[in-house]
């Protein structure tokens, strides 16, 4: 397949990839393509018009909900539930778990979790933000309104996984389990085209991305890594770079592009750290290890943990294996 190969051919032609579905796989995913074009138009043009700014309320997780997180959350509930291929969503932005309560959508097979518009703090000062998104089967019969044991899977269970990046360009980067390909929307004519085929992160990453204003807070280990990568030492890369967008998905996507390690440890204030198990961390880390990546806690991998809430917080260390184990070595000798 080349760069003309739309998300739509693609879908079509791996049809085969996706065990037992009957298409419905493929159409949630066209689903998440044609919600990413709607969101992507209005970020595009956010100075411009009046969906700036908060709206005055906050989610569950105590944060101010910026006009644009709310517009994209409508937007990919609505286009989930229009498409019926979801029996619920688990959203940043709902406090609990949305169901489709009717016919078509309790007879559908799959549950997905979203973070509609991570790192949207940046929208008002035009720096990249992304959507991230998490799908699995359902665990609990069809025909049956979801519970929230279909949200609280490990993240191994992933059927599929991926996030749009609206940034210079705007991509979908995902995974089914088979590899990571990210798609580029040629906005001329509103396709998605295979852009980066069979991503595979770097091994011999040397950019590092972490809030260092948390750095008082920080466990031993986290500080003693921050300085290796900070010394000089010629035969292994360093002092390595400092990249910190305060977007997940952006500095992930440079990350895998390039190589690189992205840390939201705990620390002594928040030993959870901030970032969400659910639609944050098992996307991010189901991508990396697809992409022949590592994502952690700093002592557990992320796709293995036992979710017991929907808005769960973990500790979260992802980028390329190496660097990944490096970082579990410092946490390690000085736990
Ligand atoms: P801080 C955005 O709110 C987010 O969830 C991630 O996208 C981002 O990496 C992180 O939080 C930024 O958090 O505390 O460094 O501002």
């Amino acid at each position: 397949m080349n760069k003309l190969t739309t998300l739509g051919q693609f879908l079509i032609e791996r049809q085969k990839d996706f065990p037992y579905s009957k298409g419905e796989l493929s159409r949630l995913l066209s689903a998440i393509r044609l919600a990413a074009k709607i969101v992507n138009r209005e970020v595009n043009k956010a100075g411009l018009v009046d969906i700036l700014g908060a709206i005055g309320s906050e989610n569950i997780q105590g944060e101010e909900q910026q006009k644009l997180d709310v517009y994209a959350d409508n937007q990919f509930m609505k286009s989930m539930e229009l498409r019926g291929e979801v029996c619920g969503v688990a959203s940043e932005e709902q406090d609990s778990f949305v169901v489709f309560d009717n016919d078509r959508s309790n007879n559908a097979s799959y549950v997905i979790m979203i973070d509609p518009l991570d790192g949207s703090s940046n929208i008002d000062v035009n720096v990249t933000v992304g959507t991230i998104f998490s799908i699995y089967k359902r665990k609990t019969p069809v025909g049956k309104a979801v519970t929230l044991d279909d949200f609280l899977q490990p993240g191994t269970e992933q059927v599929a996984a991926g996030y749009v990046v609206y940034g210079s360009s705007t991509m979908i980067v995902f995974s089914t389990g088979k590899g990571v390909n990210g798609f580029t929307l040629d906005p001329s004519i509103g396709t998605f085209h295979l852009s980066h085929p069979d991503l595979k992160i770097p091994d011999n990453g040397k950019i590092y991305s972490i809030n260092e204003g948390n750095y008082a807070h920080f466990e031993d280990g986290i500080k003693k890594y921050l300085k290796f990568c900070q010394e000089i030492d010629v035969p292994t890369n360093r002092p390595y770079t400092s990249r910190y967008i305060g977007s997940l998905v952006a500095d992930f996507h440079r990350n895998l592009l390039k190589g690189g390690i992205y840390l939201y440890p705990g620390t002594t204030i928040k030993p959870d750290g901030k970032l969400r198990l659910l639609y944050e961390c098992n996307p991010i880390a189901f991508l990396a290890e697809q992409a022949g990546g590592k994502a952690t806690t700093g002592t557990q991998r992320i796709l293995d943990i036992i979710p017991k809430e929907l808005h769960q917080r973990v500790p979260f260390i992802v980028g390329n294996t190496t660097m990944v184990e490096k970082v579990e070595e410092f946490i390690l000798a000085n736990s």
